[in-house]
């Protein structure tokens, strides 16, 4: 008992020193008004990270920096966001690894197809030094990657036909992120690879100007894609992280301790987005069923026939990163299967 009271009473102390550490920095934190923009809506995946994200650095804050999240593209699409991050006309936002290869040609190597088969693999790599190292290379562009969250394992969707086979993407108009590497892939398969940012995505596939997508379950439940696409196939034919990245010209005025506050809010959030991600994931496929989707699960042979295919758009991968990058990337990821 006595033990149990003696680590109580620690605990309560660390808690109370950490948090009057930061009281003790109170005069290195100024009140500020943070922009933080996304893609999805906000009962999602992504906007309840965003919004723990804001929590928390209120909370370290003392509440002098609000962190004001914009759901739903409101802010512009990834790309609108990222070149005001740049300009310094907005401070923070998460989105897609696929979507900065723009600004950071080594982003692309996130976009390898099947390069990772299980999400704590992912974590690990991506977590690693590899995963640091690409981030660092924002700096040089006007950002700075603070953590990767968990888009997810990216599957297929379509109003036309359920894909069990490379072969049944042809015809397929199938929309894709502005992204040479997935625009590479799906022409392989033989769809009509049709690159819009995702804030178009939904009238696009309302309207019939593409027959398809590919993301994740989550993305489908959330942006409500089973309304207007009745064939699921699951292929997990990538991986996709987000990045939570900053204004460089923003984070280079902030003190030390408003830079730790971002940065461990950044971190709580991903650990718990992962999870949540993780947990709603699982439940997704019966859910999206019960919405009217019919799905199937892509067999391990025709996986193995779509892998073949995508192959030489691994090679548009290392054109765009270096075969050294590369290498990199995959003895991590050879290491984090072990
Ligand atoms: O902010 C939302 C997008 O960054 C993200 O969901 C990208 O997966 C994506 C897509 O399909 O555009």
């Amino acid at each position: 008992m006595k033990r149990l009271l003696i680590s109580t009473l620690a605990a309560a102390l660390l808690g109370s020193t950490l948090s009057l550490g930061y009281a003790q920095a109170a005069d290195d934190i100024r009140p500020r008004m943070i922009r933080f923009g996304y893609g999805l809506n906000e009962d999602s995946n992504q906007g309840r990270a965003a919004k723990l994200l804001a929590e928390e650095v209120a909370k370290a804050s003392g509440g002098k920096l609000k962190v004001r999240t914009f759901a739903s593209a409101s802010l512009g699409s990834d790309d609108q966001m990222q070149n005001a991050l740049i300009g310094g006309a907005q401070e923070m936002m998460v989105g897609s690894t696929a979507t900065l290869v723009g600004i950071s040609k080594e982003m692309a190597v996130w976009d390898t197809p099947f390069l990772f088969t299980d999400p704590r693999q992912a974590d690990q790599v991506l977590d690693g030094p590899v995963g640091r190292q690409v981030m660092d290379k924002l700096e040089e562009k006007g950002l700075v990657g603070l953590v990767y969250w968990e888009n997810g394992f990216r599957n297929v969707t379509n109003s036309a036909r359920p894909i069990e086979k490379y072969e049944d993407f042809n015809g397929i108009k199938l929309r894709v992120m502005p992204n040479p590497v997935f625009i590479d892939t799906f022409k392989r398969m033989g769809a009509n690879a049709v690159p819009l940012p995702f804030s178009e995505l939904f009238t696009a596939l309302e309207t019939k100007a593409v027959d398809g997508q590919e993301n994740p379950f989550n993305t489908i439940l959330s942006s409500k894609f089973y309304e207007v696409q009745k064939y699921l196939s699951v292929t997990n034919h990538v991986y996709s992280p987000w990045i939570v990245t900053v204004s460089k010209r923003w984070w280079d005025g902030l003190s030390a301790t408003e830079q730790d506050i971002l940065m461990k809010a950044a971190e709580k959030a991903r650990d718990a987005e992962r999870e949540d991600t993780r947990r709603e994931a699982s439940q997704a496929l019966a859910t999206l069923k019960g919405r009217g989707m019919q799905i199937n699960e892509v067999s391990a042979d025709e996986i193995q026939r779509m892998r073949e295919r995508a192959q030489p758009a691994i090679q548009t991968v290392i054109d765009a990163v270096g075969q050294e990058l590369f290498d990199q990337v995959q003895a991590e990821v050879e290491k984090a299967s072990q």
